[in-house]
């Protein structure tokens, strides 16, 4: 069993989808502010180290907004937890480039030493919330390829083209090959 360190059971589920061999440790942890998800990461990773026993991961994510000079990007949880879609939908009114990306960083600490896999998916900024599947900004997120957002797929269908579901893969290699 590997551990997963988050207070994000969305996210737990979306990972345990490709490896079924995950344990989730629900912990609030705190982030420190910083321009980049692989900072938040790095530092996460050793402060966690302190107090988590063994191998770990930890998933830092943002949605990067083109027209918006990519915010909210490392502010993502913040931005979601007061504005959110609505305020989101509310910035890019009148907007005509609604290009965006989804940014997951996945930090593994395997055996004292700090590992970082990144998975992006592109995709636009929709003009409404569509879907009730799935959390955060998904129902405002259509990626590319597709007429429909993150909120109107089964959790299998947004693994397969998802920023999250490519870092997953990726660390399904690295265990496999190294656990
Ligand atoms: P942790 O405990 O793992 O930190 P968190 O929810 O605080 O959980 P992040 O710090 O990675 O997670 O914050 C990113 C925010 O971006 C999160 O609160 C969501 O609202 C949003 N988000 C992350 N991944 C997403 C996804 O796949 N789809 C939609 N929104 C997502």
């Amino acid at each position: 069993m590997f551990k997963l360190v988050t207070h994000n059971k969305n996210k737990y589920e979306e990972m345990k989808k490709i490896i079924s061999d995950l344990e989730m440790v629900s912990m609030e942890y705190a982030e420190i502010q910083a321009d980049t998800l692989e900072e938040v990461i790095d530092f996460s990773l050793d402060t966690l180290s302190t107090v988590i026993e063994g191998n770990f991961i930890i998933d830092d994510s943002g949605l990067f907004i083109d027209a918006l000079g990519g915010f909210p990007g490392v502010y993502s949880a913040y931005v979601f937890k007061t504005i959110g879609n609505e305020g989101i939908l509310k910035l890019m009114t009148s907007e005509s480039n609604r290009r965006a990306y989804f940014k997951t960083v996945i930090g593994i600490r395997f055996n004292g030493i700090n590992y970082k896999l990144v998975g992006i998916c592109h995709g636009t900024i929709s003009t409404k919330e569509s879907g009730n599947n799935g959390f955060g900004y998904d129902p405002i997120f259509v990626p590319e390829g597709y007429t429909k957002s993150f909120a109107e797929m089964s959790t299998e269908e947004k693994n397969k083209v998802s920023h999250r579901g490519k870092a997953v893969r990726k660390l399904a290699a690295f265990l496999e090959r190294f656990a």
